[in-house]
C-alpha cells in the first residue's frame, strides 16, 4: 500500500502492526507528496491513502495497476478524485465525512466575527504600532453586528448545519440555503435543527436571492463545474454592502479577482477565507493579501488536534477495510 502522508502515532501504529502482511510505502516528509514518486510507487499498490493535494486520475490509476482495490482520502471533501475512473474499475473510496464537522463549524464561526469585526485589520494596526496613534472615534473600527442578520449558506449539508446550530445562539434573525436543488427543502436534517428551529430555515430559490438577502453568506458547497466561481462579479454586485462571505469550502467556488474588485469597490464589508484558488501557491503580492477586510487563514478548518487524529485514524482504518472486503468507518457511494 501507499500512504501519501505522515500520520499521527496512533493511526501510524494501526498500519504498521500491519507490516507482517503488507508492503507499506509512505511518502515521509511534510510537504504534499511528489507526484512521480506517487506514480513510481502506485505500480501495483492494492491500497493508496491519499490527501486533498493528490489528484486521484486515470493517470494514477493507470500506473496502479489492476490489483488497486481501495482508495482512503484523509477528507470529507472528493473533488480530487475521479469517481467515475474509480466506479468502472470496482474500486472503493474511504473518506471522513463525520469527524471533522465540528472542527470547521467552530472556524466558521470565526471567520465571520473576524470579518464582520474587523480582527484581521485590527491586529494589523497594533502588530504595526499604530495603536497609541489611532484617534478615538465612536464609528472606529466598527463593523455590523452578528444579531438580528440573516444567515445564507451555500451549500447546506452537516458542515452548514453545524455552523448555523452555532449561530442560533448569537441570535441571528433568519437562515436560508441553497443547494443543487433551488427552492427544495433539503433532505438530512443532520442535528434536527430544521424541525425545532426557533426562527424560519428556509430553501432559496436562487443564488441571487441568496446574495441580495443574507448579511452573512457561507460558502460550504461541493466544488462542481457547476459551483466553480459561482460567488463572482455577479453574486459580489447583488450582495448588500455590509454583508460578509465566508469560504469554509473550496476555493474555486469564489473568484478571487471577483472578491478582490468586490472590496476594493466596498461592495461588501468584508471576507474570511479558509480557502482559496490556487493555494498553496499564494505569493505575498497577491492582491487578495493587500485587502484589509479580508481575513485569509491557511486551510486550517480541520485542524484541531483531536479532529487531525480522528481523520488519520479514520483513513487508515478505510485503507485496511478496503484491501480486506471490510466495512469502512465512512465509504462513498459511487
Ligand atoms: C483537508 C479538507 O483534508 O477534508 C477536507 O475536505 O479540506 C481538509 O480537512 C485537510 O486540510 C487535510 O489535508
Amino acid at each position: 500500500v501507499v500512504v501519501t502522508r505522515q500520520l499521527i502515532d496512533e493511526a501510524q501504529k494501526i498500519l504498521d502492526e500491519k507490516k507482517n502482511d503488507l508492503e507499506i510505502v509512505q511518502w515521509n516528509s511534510e510537504k504534499p507528496c511528489d507526484r512521480s514518486w506517487l506514480l513510481e510507487n502506485a505500480k501495483g499498490a492494492t491500497g493508496i491513502l491519499v490527501m486533498l493535494s493528490d489528484q486521484v486520475n486515470e493517470e494514477l490509476l493507470e500506473a496502479a495497476g489492476d490489483e488497486l482495490k481501495v482508495i482512503a482520502s484523509f477528507s470529507v471533501g472528493t473533488d480530487h478524485v475521479e469517481r467515475d475512473a474509480l466506479k468502472k474499475r470496482n474500486i472503493r473510496l474511504g473518506y471522513t465525512p463525520t469527524c471533522l464537522t465540528d472542527a470547521v463549524a467552530d472556524l466558521t464561526i470565526m471567520l465571520i466575527l473576524m470579518a464582520q469585526r474587523r480582527g484581521g485589520e485590527s491586529m494589523a494596526m497594533v502588530n504595526k504600532g499604530e495603536w497609541p496613534q489611532m484617534p478615538w472615534h465612536p464609528l472606529l473600527m466598527t463593523g455590523p453586528q452578528i444579531r438580528g442578520a440573516t444567515v445564507g449558506f451555500l451549500g447546506f449539508g452537516r458542515i452548514a448545519q453545524a455552523s448555523l446550530q452555532r449561530l442560533l445562539p448569537f441570535g441571528i434573525k433568519r437562515a436560508i440555503y441553497l443547494t443543487s436543488k433551488p427552492g427544495q427543502p433539503v433532505k438530512e436534517d443532520h442535528f434536527g435543527l430544521i424541525k425545532s428551529a426557533s426562527i424560519p430555515i428556509e430553501p432559496a430559490k436562487s443564488a441571487d436571492e441568496l446574495a441580495s438577502e443574507s448579511d452573512v453568506v457561507i460558502v460550504g458547497c461541493s466544488l462542481t463545474p457547476s459551483t466553480k466561481h459561482l460567488v463572482g462579479a455577479d453574486f459580489f454586485k447583488k450582495m448588500k454592502k455590509l454583508a460578509v462571505v465566508v469560504n469554509i469550502a473550496r476555493g474555486p467556488v469564489i473568484d478571487t479577482d471577483a472578491l478582490v474588485k468586490a472590496l476594493d469597490e466596498g461592495q461588501i464589508f468584508g471576507a474570511g477565507l479558509d480557502v482559496i484558488e490556487n493555494e498553496p501557491n499564494i505569493q505575498a503580492d497577491h492582491p487578495i493579501l493587500k485587502q484589509p477586510r479580508c481575513v485569509l487563514v491557511p486551510h486550517i478548518g480541520s485542524a484541531t488536534i483531536e479532529t487531525r487524529e480522528q481523520m488519520a485514524t479514520e483513513s487508515v482504518k478505510n485503507l485496511l477495510a478496503g484491501l480486506t472486503g471490510k466495512a469502512m468507518v465512512n465509504e462513498l457511494d459511487l
